[in-house]
């Protein structure tokens, strides 16, 4: 089902362009308005995630939510939530989640998604894959017909352990789609040639497509079998609501 809002248009008169920045927070805004007082939350990492994390907290810090918990989905969202004062938990204490909130790079019209250009996926499959209802927030940017053919990244969180065996055996699985593996590096300049290490003590190896990839599960099921991987950014079947944010207003698609 899919729901137009219009509440953006008449905030915008037509001669103003919004930013993607401006387009992300409306998108987490929105989402925020499904939480409740005395819910368990998912808490999302990026730079859409961010805007929904503040607004929680702002809200809290007025008294107009109550008894909220937070589940951060990386450590720069433990530290972001914590300097909220949203009170935190994890999944050992709190292993059903009400509600989370995060970003996605891309989102297909089934609503799966490919997660992780930001690098925190593990954490983020395993808070989102423990929630009832899972609202991913968006530009309109980010809505591709087919997820892995946009040309950009499809993260793979590896062990460093033969790391470019793994990068070897996930490249062989999609050569027929011209498949190219890299390892991602650190994005400051200084650390340019060290690999990007995650929260969970991991690399990424970035797989980038020049054909479809096909059936998405079997590229899933197949991914997971090989003994290096840990998780990869395919997010399939688990977001139950996206809320996308474009300058024509505010689409809701549920699943
Ligand atoms: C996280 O943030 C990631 O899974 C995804 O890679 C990214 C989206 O980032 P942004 O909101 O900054 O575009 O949710």
């Amino acid at each position: 089902t899919e729901k137009m809002e219009t509440s953006l248009a008449s905030l915008s008169p037509p001669s103003v362009i919004l930013t993607q920045d401006e387009l992300k927070k409306i998108a987490a805004y929105k989402a925020v308005e499904f939480v409740e007082s005395g819910m368990v939350l998912g808490l999302g990492t990026g730079s859409t995630a961010r805007h929904a994390v503040d607004r929680i907290g702002e809200l809290l810090s007025q008294g107009k939510l109550k008894n909220v918990v937070g589940v951060p989905t990386s450590k720069m969202t433990h530290e972001q939530a914590l300097s909220l004062g949203i009170p935190l938990s994890d999944l050992d204490s709190h292993p059903v989640i009400d509600l989370a909130i995060d970003g996605a790079d891309e989102v297909d019209p089934d609503l799966n998604l490919v997660k992780g250009r930001g690098g925190s996926l593990l954490r983020e499959k395993m808070v989102e894959g423990a929630c009832k209802k899972f609202v991913v927030i968006v530009d309109e940017s980010k809505m591709v017909p087919h997820i892995g053919g946009s040309g950009l990244a499809m993260p793979v969180e590896v062990v460093p352990f033969c790391w470019k065996f793994t990068a070897k055996r996930l490249r062989e699985l999609f050569e027929d789609c011209g498949c190219v593996a890299k390892l991602r590096t650190c994005s400051e300049k200084s650390k340019k040639e060290q690999p990007f290490v995650t929260d969970n003590g991991n690399y990424i190896v970035d797989l980038y497509f020049k054909k479809d990839i096909g059936d998405l599960k079997i590229a899933s099921d197949s991914i997971l079998r090989l003994a290096g991987v840990v998780e990869h950014g395919m997010f399939l079947d688990m977001a139950t609501t996206v809320i996308v944010a474009g300058e024509l207003g505010v689409t809701i698609k549920n699943k």
